[in-house]
């Protein structure tokens, strides 16, 4: 299969897990459910739950026992995009083409919806013990440690708290690395690692995934910030600019557009050397990872 086709089947098969899983918006608290939903459901590219299931391929998993981990990776970053959307942090109107969640659904809602994913996440990925027994009740706690480290203060959240703290200050270039190793990087490696550990790769292997995903997260972040500066409105799906009106000090503001493309190449190609160094290949997560130094949104 071509890589656009085969992006494009695992994408549907994500949507397809997340729809098994989402909340059914019934209740008193329906307006919630519905505000959770909206965000998950205006699409994305899904590159966290693919390549989750790639790894978890890639190490011999044949069933569909990542879903639970699929789908809540993809809620806690939902999550963290409607919160980071707010007008506390970022303050956008449009995500994916369409209203933010907090435009549609007002302020306190979003708020609530963000934090609601982030539990129901949990929620989520604790349904993987369901159906594990023998050696995958040990690999699924595992894969649950990683969720909520990266995810969390060592992690996204670590992160994200720097860049808000840092707005319309002077950054390091260490400083940026930071941020962008944990606001970004933190979850790309955890979906790396979650499908290899719960297929049983070892420890070594998932080490090295680790690595790899911190390379490609620092990259995407870089990547991201070079189209917020020259990308289309209209394959973005948002307008251009945040991070020059939320005085941001990025990779790219410090060292220049072309610096920064050179620098994504350097940080891509070193993850892929690093992932031909496991003893197992996917042919695809290779080509998804390469990709992905060259996104147009
Ligand atoms: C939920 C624990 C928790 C904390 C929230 C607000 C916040 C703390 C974190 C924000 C982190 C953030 C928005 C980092 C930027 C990462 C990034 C480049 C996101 C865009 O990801 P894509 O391109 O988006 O994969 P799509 O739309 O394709 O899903």
């Amino acid at each position: 299969m071509e890589f656009q086709d085969e992006l494009k089947a695992r994408m549907q098969h994500v949507n397809a897990v997340l729809a098994d899983y989402l909340p059914k918006e019934s209740g008193f608290q329906k307006t919630l459910l519905s505000a959770m939903n909206y965000s998950v459901e205006a699409g994305g590219k899904r590159i966290r739950p693919i390549m989750m299931e790639c790894t978890y391929q890639m190490f011999g998993g044949t069933d569909s026992k990542a879903g639970p981990f699929m789908a809540a990776m993809e809620m806690i970053h939902n999550s963290s995009l409607i919160h980071d959307d707010l007008p506390a942090l970022d303050n956008d109107d449009m995500r994916r083409g369409r209203k933010t969640t907090h435009k549609e659904y007002g302020e306190a809602m979003a708020i609530l919806a963000g934090d609601a994913l982030l539990n129901y996440a949990y929620e989520t990925a604790c349904r993987a013990f369901e159906t594990a027994s023998g050696k995958q009740l040990e690999r699924t706690a595992k894969a649950l440690q990683i969720l909520s480290a990266k995810s969390g203060i060592h992690g996204m959240l670590g992160g994200q708290s720097c860049d808000v703290e840092c707005e319309g200050r002077a950054l390091t270039e260490r400083m940026v690395e930071f941020i962008n190793g944990h606001k970004t990087a933190a979850l790309i490696e955890a979906s790396l690692m979650i499908g290899a550990v719960l297929a049983g790769a070892g420890d070594e292997e998932v080490g090295i995934l680790e690595s790899v995903g911190h390379k490609i997260g620092l990259a995407f972040q870089i990547r991201d910030d070079i189209l917020d500066l020259t990308g289309s409105e209209l394959e973005l799906g948002k307008p251009i600019g945040s991070d020059v009106r939320n005085k941001k000090t990025t990779f790219v503001s410090l060292f220049g557009v072309p610096a920064g493309k050179a620098r994504v190449e350097r940080l891509s190609s070193q993850a892929l050397e690093e992932f031909d160094r496991l003893g197992v290949r996917h042919e695809f997560l290779r080509m998804l990872l390469e990709e992905l130094a060259t996104r147009r949104r």
